[in-house]
């Protein structure tokens, strides 16, 4: 697919491009999600780039920061509604994985729906799951991964919970940029969501909510 002017513009990080693109779809009235969703494009061309070795973690870093800055505007638009509390949900990245841009942009999507977050970062040890499902029952909990290393402490982070006797008492999803189906079947989560709003989709669908 070829990358839209912002998301080529993230990924040739060309920050002031990918700051004015913002304002100007902003200013002409675009959803905030489809920007983001342009955003993430840019991203996964930095991505690819960091894999076929044409950029290096310095590159992969300031890519961040490019995303941090270019989303800023982003974050009042997509925080605006906040209708009553629907149900809660226990977010976190995995363990090993420091990544928080997607998380971060699910905890902010999911309140802005309703649903009450507690936020328990990144690198997120499983034995905080169990801690946090019993202190705040939620219907949900959120796991992020964005490294396939670590695939393999979402399903312990998972297989914790169920030890812990209180997997049938949550519904568990997991989002993150090499997330697929096949890898919510390794793990053992309910449901696979490829876009913060695929998850407040599901979220609402388990809440039984609008
Ligand atoms: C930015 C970035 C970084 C930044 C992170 C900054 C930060 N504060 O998050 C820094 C520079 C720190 C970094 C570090 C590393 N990174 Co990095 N990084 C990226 C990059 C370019 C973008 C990630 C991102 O922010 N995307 C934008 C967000 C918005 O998208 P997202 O996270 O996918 O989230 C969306 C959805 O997926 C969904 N979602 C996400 N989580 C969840 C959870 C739930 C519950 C739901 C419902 C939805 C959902 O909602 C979000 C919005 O729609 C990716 C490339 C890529 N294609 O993803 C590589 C990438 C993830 N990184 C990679 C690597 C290798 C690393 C390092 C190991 C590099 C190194 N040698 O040190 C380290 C790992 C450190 C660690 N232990 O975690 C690889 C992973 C490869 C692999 N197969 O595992 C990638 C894929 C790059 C590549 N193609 O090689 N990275």
């Amino acid at each position: 697919m070829i990358p839209s002017p912002l998301a080529q513009a993230v990924g040739d990080l060309d920050e002031q491009t990918a700051v004015t693109l913002v304002e100007e779809k902003l200013a002409k009235g675009e959803a905030a999600l489809s920007i983001l969703e342009e955003l993430q494009a840019g991203m996964s061309v930095v991505g690819e780039r960091f894999e076929g070795g044409e950029y290096y973690l310095s590159e992969l870093i300031y890519a961040a920061d490019i995303f941090k800055k270019a989303g800023a505007p982003l974050q009042e638009e997509l925080k605006s509604a906040a209708p009553a509390t629907s149900g809660t949900l226990v977010l976190g990245t995995v363990k090993n994985d420091i990544h928080d841009f997607g998380k971060d942009i699910v905890a902010t999507v999911m309140s802005s729906n309703g649903i009450k977050v507690v936020d328990l970062g990144v690198n997120v040890e499983h034995q905080a799951f169990v801690t946090a499902i019993r202190e705040h029952s939620p219907q949900l909990v959120g796991m992020s991964c964005l490294l396939t290393t670590v695939f393999d402490d979402m399903k312990e982070a998972i297989q914790t919970i169920k030890e812990a006797g209180l997997r049938d008492q949550v519904k568990i999803l997991i989002g993150g940029g090499p997330v697929d189906e096949a890898t919510r079947e390794y793990v053992g989560a309910d449901y696979y969501c490829r876009t913060a709003q695929d998850g407040v989709v599901v979220a609402k669908q388990i809440l039984g909510v609008e």
